[in-house]
């Protein structure tokens, strides 16, 4: 296994959910961990939480100017990234298409495809350059399977799928691995967020089942980061036992 202290890792939406979880399974595990998200105050608390393997920088996915500027301006000893963990993303709405709310669609592009871009277009030429990296998303089986009112969501899930691929196709023979982790439900804010903040519709998803926990993730993500170099996971799906893949349905009558 490689030595957790050799890692510096790059992770995208630490100030919650399975971004939050991975920044403290890495940085207690002796990691050097960059974790970024837009609410400053969850940041700052994680670097009081975590002390010196966690690095705070308060940057916006979707602004690719300013996710530039930010990897700029780290400190040298964190400036080379040898896992990147782009994890950031949403869902927004439940309704089916035709009902659908286009500014919802356009935040989830933005972030969940434009964003995710944005960090490996940042971050992947030093990878390769290096000749050692590690490149993990958090896909999701919704990137997979089809659900009701997962339209656009689902949608850009299948993007990282496919564009997880295509890396690996580009990147043989340089070292740097790829991995899509596909969770299925994780009880996180992800019900919160997409529901914009209804707690009664986000506690709902979760009732009378045993979710996966964001720390559940974390340990995937740990694992896949700290096989030996030779080791390649390309995908990894996590279902909690009570979830399954829907069946197909028929309109009668
Ligand atoms: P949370 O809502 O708990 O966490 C989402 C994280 O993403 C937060 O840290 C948030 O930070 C960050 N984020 C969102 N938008 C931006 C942005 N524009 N710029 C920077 N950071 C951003 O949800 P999860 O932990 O569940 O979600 C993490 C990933 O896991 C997502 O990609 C999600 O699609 C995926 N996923 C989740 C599943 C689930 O059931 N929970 C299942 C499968 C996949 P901040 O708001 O501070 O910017
Ligand atoms: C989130 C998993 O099943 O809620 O990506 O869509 S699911």
């Amino acid at each position: 296994m490689l030595d957790p202290a050799t890692l510096t890792v790059l992770i995208t939406g630490a100030t919650a959910g399975i971004g939050a979880a991975s920044a403290r399974r890495f940085a207690l595990a002796g990691a050097r961990v960059i974790g970024t998200g837009r609410r400053a105050d969850r940041l700052i608390a994680m670097r009081d939480e975590l002390g010196p393997n966690f690095h705070p920088l308060e940057v916006d996915v979707r602004d690719n100017d300013a996710v530039i500027a930010a990897l700029a301006g780290l400190p040298e000893a964190l400036a080379k990234p040898n896992v990147v963990f782009a994890n950031a993303g949403l869902a927004l709405g439940l309704e089916p298409a035709q009902r659908a709310s286009l500014d919802d669609w356009e935040d989830m592009v933005d972030t969940n495809i434009k964003g995710l871009l944005y960090t490996v277009h940042a971050t992947l030429p030093g990878m390769v350059e290096r000749g050692e990296g590690h490149v993990v998303f958090t896909g999701s089986i919704a990137g997979d399977y089809a659900y009701p009112g997962g339209n656009a969501y689902g949608a850009t899930k299948a993007f990282v799928k496919q564009f997880s691929l295509n890396l690996l196709a580009d990147l043989i023979g340089t070292q740097v691995r790829v991995t899509n982790v596909e969770p299925g439900m994780v009880e996180t804010e992800f019900s919160l967020v997409r529901f914009h903040g209804d707690k009664t519709k986000s506690g709902n998803v979760y009732a009378g089942i045993q979710p996966l926990t964001a720390e559940d993730i974390a340990e995937q993500v740990f694992f896949c980061c700290t096989l030996p170099r030779h080791v390649a996971i390309n995908r990894i799906q996590v279902f909690p036992t009570c979830q399954s893949f829907a069946g197909m349905k028929v309109q009668r009558g």
